[in-house]
């Protein structure tokens, strides 16, 4: 297993407007310094933007200071700029797709996996099921093509409407006879959601393509009430060998965050001073 941490606008370290000015990629190079520093080999970045420039820059950034990029968040696509793959408008439907294969263009230079989440949207209609499936259908041929894993990721019900438990995800992938993606399992949303944590890590242990840490309150592993380390260890005993990625709130403040974050897995050993 490697570990990252995510740097984001909201997520994880926590970079207001991150790489829409000069300031927030000075921020951002002393976020990565600091995760460098406490021994994460990757980061996880939160991206919406289809702009080339931006993005061969952020490439330099993390390949300068010997990380890799772990996974591309998107939920960006919907949370900031309000398109998702489940919108009744095709035409809006076809914007997201198009960002989204611009993103998995990207991830497939840095062998990084791209998130499915919070870029389903959080429809209400009966049909968004349907046309979640059939973007999705688009975005794996997309991955598939370019050697790129998608993972989907199950998410709690106070965010979205749909695919909220592992087996959701998984019986979704299988229905839509998706290749290239994978499941995305989240501590924090499975406390809400799964029967039980343990079971469902087990069950859908070889389709996992990711994986995030949070405590119960999305603070920090070892702030909550979640067992973070019997997740891992299990994970670890399963074989599985991709992300743990930390996606915790920034408390009590971003570099705090990812130094307890860093503290905890070295003091379970999974994670090795650099
Ligand atoms: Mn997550």
């Amino acid at each position: 297993m490697r570990f990252s941490f995510v740097v984001s606008a909201g997520l994880g370290y926590q970079i207001p407007n991150l790489f829409e000015n000069g300031a927030s990629f000075a921020e951002f190079e002393r976020a990565l310094r600091l995760l460098k520093e406490q021994g994460f080999t990757g980061v996880e970045l939160n991206l919406n933007s289809d702009d080339r420039s931006i993005l061969s820059k952020i490439r330099d950034s993390i390949r300068a200071e010997g990380l890799q990029l772990a996974a591309v968040g998107t939920g960006l696509i919907y949370l900031a700029k309000g398109l998702s793959f489940s919108d009744p408008d095709p035409a809006i439907r076809e914007k997201a797709l198009a960002i989204m294969k611009e993103l998995i263009r990207f991830a497939s230079t840095e062998n990084s996996v791209v998130v499915i989440g919070m870029v389903r949207g959080n429809p209400s209609s009966s049909n968004a099921v349907r046309l979640l499936i059939e973007s999705l259908r688009k975005c794996d041929k997309a991955a598939f093509e370019s050697g790129v894993r998608l993972v989907l990721e199950a998410l709690n019900r106070y965010e979205t409407s749909i695919l909220n438990t592992a087996t959701e995800v998984a019986n979704s992938i299988r229905d839509a006879q998706l290749t290239a993606t994978g499941i995305l399992l989240d501590s924090f949303h499975m406390n809400i959601e799964e029967q039980s944590i343990e079971e469902s890590i087990r069950k859908y242990h070889d389709r996992i393509g990711h994986f995030h840490i949070a405590d119960s309150d999305r603070w920090p592993p070892g702030h909550g009430h979640l067992k973070i380390e019997d997740q891992l260890r299990l994970l670890e005993n399963l074989g599985y060998g991709g992300w743990v990625s930390a996606e915790t709130l920034p408390k009590p403040d971003n570099v705090a965050a990812v130094k307890a974050t860093a503290n905890f897995l070295k003091a379970q050993n999974f994670l090795k001073p650099p």
